[in-house]
């Protein structure tokens, strides 16, 4: 059994800080070094006990520091995001609503047929979005081989409308893998018991089962459940959201994102803005 990230931390320092210190320089731990001086007192280098929240909220992911500010005064380039420039907080979270509010809402049956038939099928083939297997169809698929993942699950709060057809949430998946997702928060997985093209189930650093998306799809499953957050109001597990901000940036949108965030503003009306601005993820603080 691995030891979670917070005790080998405070074994580190109790007795290895030139290791720890080689470790914090090393490329692209950079961002270790602020979260790790949180957890350290001040006084004799230890991690103390009474505020080592940093470490705390580890559990297996990599530290979350926050992604590269742009500029507000960059934010012109982007016209989507315009309308946002120079607001945080609560007041960026209502603009945002304004701007989601009220999409054109499909049947959930027209939302897998989208979904199919439209904006996942690229030249007859459709993406699972967690193993990477491409099928190839021209119509809905049957149950057996493909269907549709909720990101956030229908048992979490999407299972009526205009949440459950909600595209910007909604993914092509093999049926037998988003049933290995099942309704297991986001985490990453430190100890593995399941894997299927970079898609991984098992515990994290905590000990609780989670769900870690291969790479490519991190970003995007990241952007999903802040989009759901903001336009259903609805409030992301704490640890969970910790995770996810990381991935935000890990994983930054890509044409095929961007492309498919197109797609769906032609059926919904409207978009998910943290597609065309990631950065908006980190000017709310908590969601
Ligand atoms: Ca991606």
């Amino acid at each position: 059994m691995r030891v979670p990230l917070r005790v080998r931390y405070k074994f580190s320092l109790h007795g290895l800080h030139l290791l720890v210190c080689l470790v914090l320089v090393a490329p692209g731990c950079e961002n270790r070094i602020t979260e790790l001086d949180g957890g350290i007192d001040a006084d004799d280098g230890l991690a103390d006990d009474g505020d080592n929240q940093a470490a705390d909220f580890d559990g297996g992911a990599d530290l979350y520091d926050g992604g590269p500010d742009r500029p507000w005064a960059d934010w012109d380039s982007d016209p989507r995001c315009s309308s946002l420039i120079g607001l945080e907080g609560e007041q960026l979270r209502n603009a945002l609503v304004e701007l989601v509010d009220n999409h054109t809402a499909l049947s959930y049956e027209g939302a897998r047929d989208e979904i199919f038939t439209d904006i996942d099928n690229i030249d007859g083939q459709v993406q699972c979005v967690y193993t990477g297997v491409w099928i190839t169809t021209d119509i809905v698929p049957s149950n057996d081989i493909m269907n549709v993942e909720h990101t956030w699950c229908q048992s979490w709060g999407a299972d009526t409308l205009p949440a459950k057809s909600d595209l910007n949430h909604l993914f092509p998946a093999i049926t037998s893998v988003n049933s290995t997702r099942s309704n297991y928060p986001f985490g990453e997985v430190i100890e593995v018991s399941w894997s299927n093209g970079g898609s991984k189930r098992g515990l994290d650093g905590w000990g609780t089962v989670v769900f870690e998306p291969r790479d490519e799809h991190k970003g995007d499953c990241a952007r999903a459940l802040f989009y759901f957050s903001v336009r259903y109001n609805m409030e992301i597990e704490d640890r969970m959201e910790q995770v996810i901000r990381g991935w935000n940036w890990a994983d930054l949108p890509d044409a095929k994102e961007e492309t498919r965030c197109d797609r769906i503003e032609q059926l919904q009306d409207t978009r998910n803005p943290f597609v065309d601005c990631p950065e908006l993820v980190d000017r709310i603080s908590n969601y």
